[in-house]
């Protein structure tokens, strides 16, 4: 599983000189910063990286509404559950704007969910760590959604224009997200000495996990030197990280929760926070379909997608009926 099947560049990025001329006007678009829109003329290379970025992020979103959904039915209060089933919702919808923008390089909406049920295309590793308690709520919306925050305000710039539009709405969804898992891990931390602890054990166990989310390393980054040329990405790999630490150490500090790291400090001449690096080995065997929950949540989206097949032939065949009702009048 976890093969990739939408393959990119991955190779170097090309000079100047080895550029054909539309190559280069094109590279010119985006050196100025021009929008490049679905109609306009792009090089495969960037067609295939922005269908692989853009799936692997609305497969991300779907797939991420299951570690949660896990908790709606066991919320510890009823505003607890409203809050938490409208969040799910709000990533169901962040999947279809990013399928909707997927779909305007030419790829179907079927053909990516076929990918993904195939285990032939990616989503992030994140969601492939388990729930295990409800503090686990509260770190998901203030590290996963902080993490993936910090990943995409830079993507509203993002040279393809529906995708930088996707993201913009986004965005401001998600900073609601981050606040109701601060809001929880605030409760929790000041709660009971028992709530502590399972603060405290969420921030364990999703801390390493939520600084993988920003991809290898960039000496290990196979994409971002292309992706940056062609501004798909905007910022790298380790610059994003770096961000998300310096932003959360301080947030961790008011909670009264100890980062699991020994080595993070802040280096007040840099103003940054030294830190250790995740567990690569770990991360890539997650990639390859090894983590705790993997086999879990591509089998869950399997049988749904298949239980689910009569609502979408009722929808289908609704429309067929409504079009000739339509075309006979
Ligand atoms: N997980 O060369 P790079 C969210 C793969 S949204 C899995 O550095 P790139 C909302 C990568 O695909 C979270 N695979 O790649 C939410 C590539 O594989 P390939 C998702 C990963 O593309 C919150 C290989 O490793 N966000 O959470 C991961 O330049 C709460 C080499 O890596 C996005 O997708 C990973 N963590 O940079 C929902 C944002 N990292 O194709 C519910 C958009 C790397 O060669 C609840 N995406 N890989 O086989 C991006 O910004 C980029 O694609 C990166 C990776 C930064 C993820």
């Amino acid at each position: 599983m976890y093969a990739q099947m939408v393959k990119s560049t991955g190779n170097a990025v090309k000079s100047r000189e080895d550029m054909t001329p539309e190559e280069r006007r094109f590279q010119d678009r985006i050196d100025a910063g021009e929008k490049i829109e679905p109609r306009d003329w792009m090089p495969d290379g960037y067609r295939q990286t922005l269908i692989r970025q853009i799936g692997q992020h609305a497969h991300s979103e779907i797939v991420g509404q299951l570690p949660e959904a896990n908790w709606i039915t066991r919320a510890p209060t009823l505003e607890r559950k409203a809050i938490l089933l409208a969040k799910v919702q709000d990533e169901a919808g962040h999947g279809l704007y990013l399928y909707c923008a997927a779909e305007t390089l030419g790829v179907s909406r079927d053909q990516l969910l076929d990918w993904l049920h195939q285990g032939r295309m990616k989503y992030s590793s994140i969601f492939n760590y388990p729930t295990l308690t409800w503090a686990d709520i509260g770190a998901i919306g203030w590290l996963v959604d902080g993490a993936a925050i910090m990943n995409q305000v830079p993507l509203q710039r993002s040279s393809y224009g529906p995708y930088s539009r996707a993201m913009i709405r986004i965005c401001k969804e998600e900073s609601f997200h981050q606040r109701q898992g601060y809001s929880i891990m605030m409760k929790m931390a000041n709660g009971s000495e028992a709530q502590r602890r399972m603060a405290q054990d969420a921030l364990n166990r999703f801390w390493y996990p939520s600084l993988m989310m920003f991809g290898p390393s960039d000496r290990n980054s196979v994409h971002s030197a292309q992706s940056m040329a062609w501004k798909i990405k905007i910022s790298s790999n380790d610059e994003l990280r770096q961000k998300f630490v310096d932003q959360t150490a301080p947030q961790a500090e008011f909670l009264g929760l100890r980062i699991p790291d020994d080595a993070l400090r802040l280096n007040e001449s840099t103003g940054h926070y030294e830190f250790s690096e995740p567990d690569w080995n770990e991360f890539h065997e997650v990639l390859r379909g090894n983590g705790p929950c993997n086999h879990e949540r591509l089998g869950t989206r399997v049988r749904d997608w298949e239980d689910n097949a009569w609502v979408r032939e009722g929808l289908m065949a609704n429309a067929a009926k409504r079009a000739m009702r339509t075309a006979a009048e």
